[in-house]
Formats: C-alpha cells, structure tokens, sequence
C-alpha cells in the first residue's frame, strides 16, 4: 500500500501524455485480420500492438509510480486479482476487433483506481483523436476543456427506454446461459409493446466498453448494458461516466452499487437534478431474461 496519498492531478497528467505516446503506437501499426493471435477463440483476439503498448505503459507506471499496483488486459493472472491498494487499471487497445478491422472505435483506456473506486479515467481514441477524461471530483472533459455531459444544462430529461439510444455489446461468449441471456434481452429491448418489448429507439455495437461509457458520458447514448467485460475495460470510462452526472448500476438487477471487478454493468447518463435515472435502470433491469455470470478468469 502506497504511504502517501495519491496526487490524482499529477496521475491524470501523466496517463494524458502516455495515452499520447500510445497512440502513435496503435495508429502507426498494421494490423492483418488473418494474422492476429486469439485467446479464448476466434472472436476474442489480441495482437502484438496490444502487447507493445501495455508493456510501454506499464514500464513508465511502474517506474514513475512503483508504489503503485498495475493490472492490465494482457499481462492479468486471476491470482492476481484487483485490491484496495491504489492501481492503474490499463486496457492498451479497447476495441481489439474494430483495431483489426480498421474500424475507427478503438482507444487506449487508463484507469487509476482507490479502494475500488475509479478515481482517475483517461480514455483516448487515436483514430479520432477524441480524449475523454476526469478526476474524481472535478468533472469529465471531451479534449479538456468541452466539459462533458456535451449538452450542459440543456442535456435533456430521461424519458424512459422507448425513447433511449442505448449501447449493448455481444462479447466473445457465443454459447452458453450469459449468450442466451443477452439474446433475450436484446429481443426485449427491441420488440414493440404491444408484443411486452421496450422498443427502444436503437442499439448500438461500438466495440469497446471505455468508448461506450464515454458516448453515455457525454450524453449521445442513453444507457449502456454489458456483461463479460472487464476492469480494465471500464475503470477509465466509470470516473468519466459519474463525474458527467451518469450513474453505474449493476447489469443484473437489484444492485445499485456494483464492484468495478464485477463483470456486468449498466450505464445511465445524466439528467437534471438526475431525473429519470433509477426508473430507467428499473425499467431496463425488468427486461433482463436470465441472469449473467461470470468468474475472474
Ligand atoms: C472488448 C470490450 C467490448 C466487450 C468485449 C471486450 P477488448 O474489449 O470493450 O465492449 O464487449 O467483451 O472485452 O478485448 O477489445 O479490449
């Protein structure tokens, strides 16, 4: 455990500019579809520029913060799961798939989290060279200075699933209770009323949770449910969400205060005075069929 109190402002400058210096990497690198490594299958991929820049990141965490702990998406262990001691969080390209294919929705995602709270989020999409990020406390930003959520104090009232735009992702699991789960949700949430669905306004796949949390974040998505991602996936984008006015339930129903090692998520963005904000989880959590599962490994 560190003995001082972390500078949260010095550790958001410095995840800034290694979230610059990874950049560079990710958009100077070639990826090929048919040459890239995969982990638990085909759909669930990783690639050398993955590993490169997590090793970049995590050499310059460790030297400049060796008080720290560091957890990353390629170097993780379950035996080595997160703890309460002050810990860069770090996916070094969210949105692997959409990085292979060439899809512009791919980011680097720096959490710095305390006692399991996500107190530093710095997500950067080298593609768009959009930069989300916030400091516990002291708001969420788009490239530091539009002040997120992007609307301000015209951001609009929830106005329940039949008029929200929603993020839902499809993961790598394709068998099993969490795909059907996720199958029969999707089907609720998009069928009409009169057949007891949410008709939501759409769903959208962006392919990477960090970048996901900051649509919510600045208010362009309404809500966003996952299941099976990670830590590393969320840390960055969870301060980034709260500090927009959002909020982050669990992605089953019945718990308002999930752990960020939890696996199952629901985003909600800010509303005024946040009106709308529990009706719409309970509403979406209501068309949950099944319920998500998941381990540490
Ligand atoms: C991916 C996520 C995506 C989620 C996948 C996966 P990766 O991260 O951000 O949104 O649905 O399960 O975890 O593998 O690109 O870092």
């Amino acid at each position: 455990m560190a003995e001082e109190t972390p500078n949260l402002s010095e550790v958001h400058e410095f995840l800034i500019e290694l979230a610059g210096k990874a950049g560079e990497l990710i958009t100077s690198a070639h990826p090929l579809i048919n040459g890239v490594g995969s982990k638990k299958n085909s759909s669930d991929l990783v690639t050398e520029t993955d590993r490169a820049v997590e090793a970049v990141v995590s050499d310059a965490l460790r030297t400049k913060y060796p008080d720290y702990e560091f957890m990353g998406e390629e170097t993780y262990h379950p035996s080595k799961p997160l703890t309460e001691a002050p810990t860069f969080i770090v996916d070094p390209i969210d949105g692997t798939v959409n990085f292979v294919h060439g899809f512009p929705s791919a980011c680097i995602s720096l959490g710095f989290a305390v006692g399991y709270e996500p107190m530093v989020g710095v997500v950067f999409n080298p593609f768009t060279n959009t930069l989300y990020s916030a400091i516990k406390g002291q708001g969420a930003f788009m490239n530091r200075t539009k002040k997120l959520p992007l609307k301000g104090d015209d951001v609009e009232p929830l106005n329940g699933l039949s008029s929200a735009l929603i993020a839902v992702e499809w993961g790598s699991d394709r068998s099993g209770a969490n795909w059907e789960t996720k199958l029969r949700t999707f089907e609720s949430l998009g069928k009409s009323k009169e057949q007891g669905g949410a008709m939501v306004h759409s769903m959208r796949s962006m392919g990477s949770a960090a970048l996901n949390l900051c649509s919510v974040a600045s208010g362009v998505l309404d809500l966003y449910w996952e299941g099976g991602c990670w830590a590393w996936d969320v840390c960055a984008g969870w301060i980034i969400l709260t500090e927009a006015g959002g909020i982050m339930a669990d992605g089953n129903p019945g718990n308002w205060q999930p752990r960020v090692d939890s696996r199952r998520y629901l985003a909600v963005r800010g509303s005024p005075k946040g009106e709308g904000q529990t009706e719409l989880v309970e509403e979406f959590w209501s068309h949950i069929k099944g319920t998500l599962s998941y381990s540490d490994e």
